[in-house]
């Protein structure tokens, strides 16, 4: 069995993975605990061009091991599609999401329900041994809510309000999130391809 390696710092990222993929996430390790200590730059243009980097740059390291990576964000149209692929780093690295959802809310105040339009973008990337390699994505419409509500999630959750479930992806279980978000999408498409391969 090949050990299948995570390229993430964000506990979120595989709190949800082992939530929406609990048999799957049981093999996963993280590339903390598989030793990795280099930079990563993500410095690409697409949430999957920055996926592969992170992925690749990992695959480098253990070439023996299956190594899958997430690159996600928000989209927000009203803001030209900002944060996008900058969603982490977008108004500083460490400002609370607190402070970042409000500034949000506060520049969107004279934007109507209807033009606040936004879409949370999952890509997953996977190296696999050998050299193959291959991304999936996941969306997930919504709108920009007028207040931040919700306690669950994290991160943009509490102003992404889904209008078919009348509340925000911060509202919802998570198994209600995961059926829907843009993550929950990607990673099963990817454990499908992956499935393939083992
Ligand atoms: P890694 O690169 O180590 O995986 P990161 O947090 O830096 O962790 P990203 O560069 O992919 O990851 O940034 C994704 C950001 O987008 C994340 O920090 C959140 O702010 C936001 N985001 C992604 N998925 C989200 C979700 O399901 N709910 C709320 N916000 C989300």
């Amino acid at each position: 069995m090949k050990r299948i390696i995570f390229a993430t710092g964000n506990k979120n990222k595989l709190r949800e993975l082992r939530e929406i993929l609990p048999d799957f996430a049981g093999e996963v390790i993280t590339m903390k605990e598989a030793g990795f200590t280099g930079d990563i730059d993500e410095n690409g243009k697409t949430f999957s061009e920055n996926a592969m980097i992170k992925a690749s740059s990992i695959a480098a390291q253990f070439p023996e091991d299956i190594v899958i990576a997430d690159d996600s964000g928000l989209c927000i149209d009203a803001l030209g599609g900002e944060p996008g692929v900058y969603s982490a780093r977008y108004l500083g690295e460490d400002t609370p999401y607190e402070k970042k959802n409000s500034i949000i809310l506060e520049r969107l105040s004279d934007v109507p329900f209807e033009k606040r339009t936004a879409r949370f973008v999952c890509a997953v990337a996977v190296c696999l041994p050998g050299g193959e390699d291959f991304t999936v994505e996941g969306t997930i419409e919504g709108h920009i809510h007028d207040r931040i509500e919700g306690e669950g999630g994290f991160g943009y959750d509490p102003i992404f309000y889904v209008q078919d479930a009348h509340m925000t992806t911060a509202q919802m279980t998570p198994d209600e999130k995961n059926a829907i978000s843009h993550r929950g999408k990607a990673m099963r498409a990817m454990a499908e391809r992956l499935e393939a391969y083992l």
